[in-house]
Protein backbone atom coordinates (compact mmCIF):
# COMPACT_ATOMS: atom_id res chain seq x y z
CA UNK A 1 0.00 0.00 0.00
CA UNK A 2 0.84 3.55 -0.78
CA UNK A 3 2.72 5.52 2.33
CA UNK A 4 1.11 8.43 3.09
CA UNK A 5 1.71 11.32 5.78
CA UNK A 6 -0.43 13.73 6.66
CA UNK A 7 1.51 17.42 7.28
CA UNK A 8 -0.93 19.57 9.39
CA UNK A 9 -0.91 23.40 10.26
CA UNK A 10 -2.95 26.34 10.11
CA UNK A 11 -1.36 27.87 7.10
CA UNK A 12 -2.30 31.31 7.83
CA UNK A 13 -0.33 31.83 5.48
CA UNK A 14 2.16 29.54 4.92
CA UNK A 15 5.63 30.25 4.82
CA UNK A 16 9.00 28.73 3.48
CA UNK A 17 10.14 26.96 6.58
CA UNK A 18 5.88 25.18 5.77
CA UNK A 19 7.59 24.99 1.93
CA UNK A 20 10.66 23.32 3.01
CA UNK A 21 8.95 20.54 5.82
CA UNK A 22 6.42 19.61 2.70
CA UNK A 23 8.98 19.14 0.45
CA UNK A 24 11.34 17.20 2.40
CA UNK A 25 8.30 15.30 3.48
CA UNK A 26 7.46 14.27 -0.08
CA UNK A 27 10.69 12.88 -0.72
CA UNK A 28 9.95 10.51 2.48
CA UNK A 29 6.51 9.48 1.71
CA UNK A 30 4.87 8.18 -1.38
CA UNK A 31 2.04 10.92 -1.02
CA UNK A 32 1.50 14.10 1.52
CA UNK A 33 -1.65 15.27 2.10
CA UNK A 34 -1.25 19.02 3.15
CA UNK A 35 -4.35 19.41 5.85
CA UNK A 36 -5.36 23.12 7.04
CA UNK A 37 -7.21 22.81 10.07
CA UNK A 38 -8.95 25.72 10.98
CA UNK A 39 -11.38 26.79 13.67
CA UNK A 40 -14.74 27.91 12.17
CA UNK A 41 -15.40 30.40 15.34
CA UNK A 42 -11.98 32.05 14.81
CA UNK A 43 -11.50 34.35 12.18
CA UNK A 44 -8.27 34.24 10.36
CA UNK A 45 -5.76 36.64 8.64
CA UNK A 46 -6.66 34.72 5.22
CA UNK A 47 -9.66 32.92 4.36
CA UNK A 48 -9.66 28.82 3.67
CA UNK A 49 -10.12 29.07 -0.07
CA UNK A 50 -7.19 31.90 0.05
CA UNK A 51 -4.71 29.33 2.16
CA UNK A 52 -5.72 26.66 -0.10
CA UNK A 53 -5.28 29.00 -3.28
CA UNK A 54 -1.44 29.91 -1.91
CA UNK A 55 -0.40 26.68 -1.14
CA UNK A 56 -1.45 25.39 -4.58
CA UNK A 57 0.68 28.08 -6.08
CA UNK A 58 3.34 27.41 -3.55
CA UNK A 59 3.71 23.22 -3.72
CA UNK A 60 1.33 22.02 -6.13
CA UNK A 61 4.16 21.30 -8.87
CA UNK A 62 4.98 18.57 -6.79
CA UNK A 63 3.31 15.61 -7.94
CA UNK A 64 3.05 13.73 -4.71
CA UNK A 65 1.58 16.46 -2.88
CA UNK A 66 -2.37 17.43 -1.79
CA UNK A 67 -3.83 19.75 -0.50
CA UNK A 68 -7.05 19.84 1.91
CA UNK A 69 -8.88 21.79 4.62
CA UNK A 70 -11.05 20.81 7.63
CA UNK A 71 -12.80 22.42 9.91
CA UNK A 72 -13.25 21.50 13.85
CA UNK A 73 -11.77 18.31 13.37
CA UNK A 74 -9.32 16.16 15.10
CA UNK A 75 -5.96 15.97 13.25
CA UNK A 76 -5.97 12.20 13.86
CA UNK A 77 -9.60 11.77 12.30
CA UNK A 78 -8.06 13.36 9.65
CA UNK A 79 -5.35 10.89 9.21
CA UNK A 80 -7.73 8.37 9.26
CA UNK A 81 -10.02 10.06 7.02
CA UNK A 82 -6.44 9.98 4.26
CA UNK A 83 -5.43 6.81 5.55
CA UNK A 84 -2.25 8.02 7.01
CA UNK A 85 -0.43 6.14 9.38
CA UNK A 86 1.61 9.23 10.42
CA UNK A 87 1.91 13.17 10.51
CA UNK A 88 4.84 15.01 9.83
CA UNK A 89 6.00 18.54 11.84
CA UNK A 90 9.18 20.88 11.58
CA UNK A 91 10.37 21.42 14.85
CA UNK A 92 12.26 25.06 14.87
CA UNK A 93 13.77 24.80 18.58
CA UNK A 94 12.72 23.86 22.06
CA UNK A 95 9.38 25.47 22.53
CA UNK A 96 8.67 24.13 19.36
CA UNK A 97 9.51 21.12 20.86
CA UNK A 98 7.83 21.28 24.35
CA UNK A 99 4.31 22.10 22.70
CA UNK A 100 4.70 19.27 19.88
CA UNK A 101 5.21 16.92 22.62
CA UNK A 102 2.06 16.27 24.61
CA UNK A 103 0.37 16.53 21.24
CA UNK A 104 2.17 13.74 19.55
CA UNK A 105 1.56 11.64 22.59
CA UNK A 106 -1.71 12.69 22.46
CA UNK A 107 -2.41 12.15 19.06
CA UNK A 108 -0.86 8.60 19.70
CA UNK A 109 -3.01 8.01 22.26
CA UNK A 110 -6.12 8.63 20.53
CA UNK A 111 -5.27 6.51 17.45
CA UNK A 112 -1.64 4.96 17.54
CA UNK A 113 -0.96 7.95 14.60
CA UNK A 114 2.59 8.50 14.95
CA UNK A 115 4.40 11.86 14.58
CA UNK A 116 7.84 12.05 12.76
CA UNK A 117 9.69 15.52 13.46
CA UNK A 118 11.91 17.33 10.41
CA UNK A 119 14.54 19.54 12.12
CA UNK A 120 13.44 23.43 10.50
CA UNK A 121 16.21 24.77 7.95
CA UNK A 122 18.41 26.63 10.21
CA UNK A 123 17.97 30.07 7.69
CA UNK A 124 14.26 29.85 8.55
CA UNK A 125 14.47 28.88 11.84
CA UNK A 126 12.74 31.91 13.15
CA UNK A 127 10.00 32.36 10.68
CA UNK A 128 6.08 31.84 11.71
CA UNK A 129 3.04 32.99 10.30
CA UNK A 130 2.71 34.88 13.52
CA UNK A 131 5.59 37.00 13.25
CA UNK A 132 5.80 37.31 9.50
CA UNK A 133 2.53 39.13 9.95
CA UNK A 134 3.30 41.48 12.28
CA UNK A 135 6.71 42.47 10.34
CA UNK A 136 4.54 42.90 7.40
CA UNK A 137 2.10 45.29 9.41
CA UNK A 138 4.64 47.68 10.17
CA UNK A 139 6.56 47.60 7.08
CA UNK A 140 8.97 45.12 7.20
CA UNK A 141 10.34 43.09 4.56
CA UNK A 142 9.84 39.30 4.78
CA UNK A 143 11.01 38.74 0.64
CA UNK A 144 12.98 35.04 0.85
CA UNK A 145 10.89 33.99 3.96
CA UNK A 146 7.52 33.28 1.83
CA UNK A 147 6.73 32.27 -0.96
CA UNK A 148 6.08 35.22 -3.54
CA UNK A 149 2.48 34.86 -4.10
CA UNK A 150 2.28 34.78 -0.14
CA UNK A 151 4.44 38.28 -0.23
CA UNK A 152 2.08 39.60 -2.70
CA UNK A 153 -0.94 38.49 -0.75
CA UNK A 154 0.23 39.84 2.27
CA UNK A 155 1.63 43.25 1.10
CA UNK A 156 -2.22 43.64 -0.03
CA UNK A 157 -4.12 42.13 3.11
CA UNK A 158 -1.81 43.66 5.51
CA UNK A 159 1.06 45.95 4.28
N1 LIG B 1 10.33 25.65 9.78
C1 LIG B 1 9.92 24.38 9.97
N2 LIG B 1 8.66 24.04 10.37
C2 LIG B 1 7.82 25.04 10.59
C3 LIG B 1 8.16 26.39 10.42
C4 LIG B 1 9.50 26.68 10.00
N3 LIG B 1 9.91 27.94 9.83
N4 LIG B 1 7.08 27.14 10.72
C5 LIG B 1 6.11 26.30 11.07
N5 LIG B 1 6.55 25.04 11.02
C6 LIG B 1 5.81 23.83 11.33
C7 LIG B 1 5.26 23.88 12.73
O1 LIG B 1 6.19 23.40 13.64
C8 LIG B 1 4.08 23.00 12.60
O2 LIG B 1 4.48 21.66 12.77
C9 LIG B 1 3.62 23.15 11.16
O3 LIG B 1 4.70 23.75 10.49
C10 LIG B 1 2.36 23.98 11.03
O4 LIG B 1 2.56 25.27 11.53
P1 LIG B 1 1.34 26.30 11.65
O5 LIG B 1 1.80 27.44 12.46
O6 LIG B 1 0.75 26.57 10.31
O7 LIG B 1 0.24 25.49 12.39
P2 LIG B 1 -0.13 25.35 13.91
O8 LIG B 1 1.05 25.09 14.75
O9 LIG B 1 -1.01 26.49 14.26
O10 LIG B 1 -1.00 24.01 13.74
C11 LIG B 1 -1.46 23.34 14.80
C12 LIG B 1 -2.34 22.15 14.38
C13 LIG B 1 -3.42 22.56 13.41
C14 LIG B 1 -1.47 21.09 13.74
C15 LIG B 1 -2.92 21.69 15.73
O11 LIG B 1 -3.52 22.75 16.40
C16 LIG B 1 -3.92 20.58 15.56
O12 LIG B 1 -3.52 19.44 15.42
N6 LIG B 1 -5.21 20.95 15.55
C17 LIG B 1 -6.30 20.04 15.30
C18 LIG B 1 -7.10 19.72 16.55
C19 LIG B 1 -6.50 18.57 17.27
O13 LIG B 1 -6.36 17.47 16.77
N7 LIG B 1 -6.12 18.85 18.53
C20 LIG B 1 -5.59 17.87 19.42
C21 LIG B 1 -4.10 17.69 19.26
S1 LIG B 1 -3.52 16.56 20.50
Amino acid sequence: PARRCVCPGSYDPLTNGHVDVVTRASRLFDEVVVAILHNPSKQGTFSVDERVALLEQSVGHLPNVRIGAWAGTLVVDVCREVGASSMVKGLRGGTDFAYELPMATMNHHLSGVETLFIPADPALQHVSSSLIKEVVRYGGDVSGLVPDAVLAALRERLG
